[in-house]
């Protein structure tokens, strides 16, 4: 059985799941996979048992039959667009891979990085984890804020970042826009084409809807 390391409301692991729900796949409903929540508010990422699977501490990992841990985001999301579902979301041919794998690092790198970042180095529950500098708070938040308008033109005139089809890169910034959120980043104030690119991805990826579900008492 392989299983699949998530904290629900967090965008790394969110990228697993929605990757899965793009598909039309219920990680819950799974035969090969099990899935563990881990817990931040009791910080379970860094406890002796998951630090020895993960020495990175973080989420999410996937560890296969045979032993092999992946315990990053992005081969944790390869590996399940490859071995899950019909169609790729990393593109179809060959251009359109090169044109996803550029959309979703600059997604990641300048818009959902930054944004983390700035949260890390501002929220109480991560000065543990990092030494907090708050003078990096309101650039990071003002560079993703300056990538989103990349993305705005991007999007004008088109559905999806690549293509006429979802994308991982546009999982990817569905996620750097709403977790903006928490940082006061308002994903409706970024642009007429992001406003309606968030409610289309919002629509059908929110939080609720890969929320752990909820234990039958009957
Ligand atoms: N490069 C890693 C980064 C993963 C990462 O930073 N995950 C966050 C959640 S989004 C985490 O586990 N944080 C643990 C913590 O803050 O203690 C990946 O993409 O998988």
């Amino acid at each position: 059985m392989k299983t699949l390391y998530v904290t629900r409301t967090a965008p790394n692991p969110r990228k697993a799941l929605i990757l899965l729900a793009s598909k039309g796949i219920d990680v819950d409903d799974m035969d090969d996979i099990n899935v563990v929540d881990i817990d931040f508010a009791a910080n379970e990422q860094m406890s002796d048992a998951f630090t020895q699977m993960n020495p990175m501490q973080t989420v999410p990992v996937l560890t296969l039959d045979d032993g092999t841990v992946l315990n990053d985001s992005q081969a944790v999301c390869e590996y399940l667009d490859r071995v899950y579902g019909e169609r790729s979301v990393m593109g179809n041919d060959v251009v359109q891979r090169a044109q996803v794998c550029s959309m979703r690092r600059i997604a990641e790198f300048e818009v959902l990085y930054n944004l983390m970042l700035a949260f890390q180095h501002s929220h109480p529950s991560k000065a543990q984890r990092v030494e907090q500098v708050p003078e990096f708070v309101t650039p990071s938040i003002n560079r993703a804020i300056k990538a989103l308008s990349y993305f705005e033109k991007a999007l004008d005139g088109h559905e999806y970042l690549v293509g006429e089809q979802l994308s991982f890169a546009d999982i990817v910034l569905y996620l750097g826009l709403d977790f903006g959120k928490i940082l006061k980043v308002n994903p409706n104030e970024q642009g007429e084409n992001l406003a309606r690119f968030y409610q289309m991805m919002n629509e059908r990826f929110n939080i609720k809807k890969t929320a752990k579900p909820t234990k039958n008492c009957s």
